[in-house]
């Protein structure tokens, strides 16, 4: 059986303007598609059939195959789910208490993660993670995630890799950054947040 590409909860063209409906079908239907496959066969036969992806990616940290294939599975599952049509704005309640008293405020956290996006060099992911009892900020290489490296629970990730914005943006990463935070449904970002306490 195996893992699954998951759907994404709206369409294609949903999060348009701010980011484009050929990326995002590219994406979801070659990229995250080629990343399950090559999951499922880096997975078969060995003693991670039948894990978790969460076990399978931090127990195959030492398996390329697994561990990129496995990281780009988890982290594009989280990327789709936490944009929406309807994204934007701010979090409210547990969440934004807890940005105020880690960055002071919710600019001050957005620009720690854009500059954790700008400054990965090629290709990545920036985070906003829970951390023991702090938020924290930080990027990755490739398709590692801060669950492999231990670095803490992602509740917020933007994959700054070329294909997530090359098309509609060219080589302007931060404009891309810029206009992402228009479909950050943070509903769900305040949910992943609360699972963690
Ligand atoms: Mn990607």
């Amino acid at each position: 059986m195996g893992f699954e590409l998951p759907e994404i909860e709206y369409d294609y063209d949903a999060l348009e303007p701010h980011l484009d409906s050929q990326t995002m079908e590219l994406h979801h239907s070659k990229h995250h598609a080629g990343y399950t496959a090559n999951l499922n066969a880096a997975v078969q036969g060995t003693e991670h059939e039948g894990k978790s992806i969460e076990e399978i990616m931090i127990e195959g940290m030492d398996n390329p195959a697994i561990r990129n294939n496995g990281g780009g599975y988890w982290n594009h599952s989280l990327f789709w789910k936490i944009m929406s049509p309807s994204g934007g704005g701010e979090p409210r309640g547990n969440l934004a208490n807890a940005i105020n008293d880690q960055f002071g405020s919710f600019s001050e956290m957005k620009d720690q993660v854009k500059n954790a996006a700008m400054t990965r060099f090629g290709s990545g992911w920036a985070w906003l993670c829970v951390s023991g009892a702090e938020l924290t900020v930080c990027s990755t290489p490739n398709q590692d995630n801060p669950l492999m490296t231990g670095e803490g629970v992602p509740i917020l990730g933007i994959d700054v890799w070329e294909h997530a914005y090359y098309k509609k943006f060219g080589p302007g990463r931060g404009d891309y950054i810029d206009s992402w935070w228009n479909v950050v449904d943070w509903d769900v970002v305040s949910g992943l947040y609360e699972n963690t306490l």
